[in-house]
């Protein structure tokens, strides 16, 4: 019986560990817009959850340096425009 109980514990810890390493990699796959951070100089990261549409992204994108300088990661795919998720 208490060989029953330590296998079941067991089962539950894989399944509850499994489930922490699925929200893990979903987290940070396509949401890493999401993420509340700062630059190395100390200022605020802005990401595409900032910004309610793109065109007020793409302004703060090309005053902040453009696709040369994407400090704020809002261009992840280069093609100089940010945010395409956004309205
Ligand atoms: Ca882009």
């Amino acid at each position: 019986m208490p060989r029953r109980i330590i296998i079941i514990v067991i089962i539950i810890s894989l399944l509850f560990i499994s489930l922490l390493l699925l929200g893990y990699f979903f987290d940070h796959g396509d949401d890493y817009s999401t993420e509340r951070t700062y630059l190395e100089d100390g200022s605020r990261d802005y990401d595409c959850s900032d910004f309610s549409t793109q065109r007020k992204a793409q302004i703060f994108f090309e005053s902040a340096g453009g696709p040369l300088k994407d400090l704020h990661g809002l261009d992840r795919d280069g093609d100089g425009v940010t945010c395409e998720s956004l309205p």
